[in-house]
Parts: structure tokens; sequence; C-alpha cells
């Protein structure tokens, strides 16, 4: 399997942690990749068409794309050990959901910052992403 990821991408991050943990780093090649919604010409476009990282192709089947798919994908393929089963999936994947979405934000004020003219930025836009973070991150330590 190969995995097309960033050092600097929290999803990529995501996936390698769950190699670590699952013990199925050596099983994987890492191809470093790099872009932005402004220039996909380093990413694995014909792996992912949204030309997003993380990417994960196999010898047995299409290319699995997105975090959340490429974690299931490895945890079943480990025997399930970190996804629960029962109600308490729910939780769990609402809580990756959760994760996912402060990053989300979180990159998209980034991508404003570093790539947006200064002169079209807006501010109240990026509030807006900050406030997802915050209430997120609230709720997490709230155990809300
Ligand atoms: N929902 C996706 C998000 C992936 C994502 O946004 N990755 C960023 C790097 S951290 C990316 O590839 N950005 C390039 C772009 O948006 O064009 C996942 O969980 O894999």
């Amino acid at each position: 399997m190969r995995l097309y990821y960033s050092k600097t991408s929290p999803f990529a991050r995501k996936v390698l942690v769950l190699l670590r943990e699952t013990g199925q780093l050596q099983d994987v090649e890492l191809v470093a990749a790099a872009g932005s919604p402004l220039d996909a010409s380093n990413m694995p476009t014909t792996h992912n068409p949204l030309g997003k990282i993380p990417a994960l192709t196999r010898a047995d089947g299409p290319a699995l794309f997105d975090s959340r798919v490429i974690c299931r994908f490895l945890d079943a393929r480990a025997g399930g050990q970190l996804y629960p089963s029962g109600a308490r999936l729910w939780y769990c994947l609402t809580l990756e959901a959760m994760a996912d979405g402060i990053v989300d934000a979180a990159i998209l004020m980034v991508y404003e910052a570093k790539l947006r003219p200064n002169e079209t930025r807006f501010e109240p836009w990026i509030a807006g992403q900050w406030s997802k973070v915050t209430r997120a991150l609230d709720a997490i330590e709230t155990g809300e």
C-alpha cells in the first residue's frame, strides 16, 4: 500500500498514528505530497480527484481517500481494534467528525492567511471559523 501524505497534514497524521497503533507502519510506503486548492500539481489527483491528502492506494482495490475512510479501512484490516461496536460507535464517529471539523476550520484559516490576497481577506469569515474551533473544543472539554 502507498500512503500519499505530508508531514504537516493533520489528517495524514491521524492515519500515521493509526498505522503505528495497529502495527501496520511497515505495510505502507509513504509518498510525500504537497499542494493547496491553488496548486494540485504535486497532489495524488489520479487517486483522489479532490486533490487532497491523505490518499491510500492498495493492490487489491481502488484507492481510498478521506482520512475517516482510510482509518476505518486500516483498523478493520488490523482486526478492528480502535473503533468500538454497538451504540458507542456512533459516539466515537461523531467525536471523530468533531475533531476533523476543528482541523477543517483551522486549515481554511491557514489557506485564507496564506493564499488569499490581503485586499480580499474577509475577517468575519475567519472569526466564524474560529468560533467553530472554540465551540467544538468547549464541547469536547465539557463532554457534551
Ligand atoms: N476530509 C479530508 C480532508 C483532507 C484535507 O483537507 N487535506 C488537506 C491537507 S491537511 C489537503 O489535502 N488540502 C489540499 C486542498 O484542499 O486542495 C480528510 O479527512 O482526509
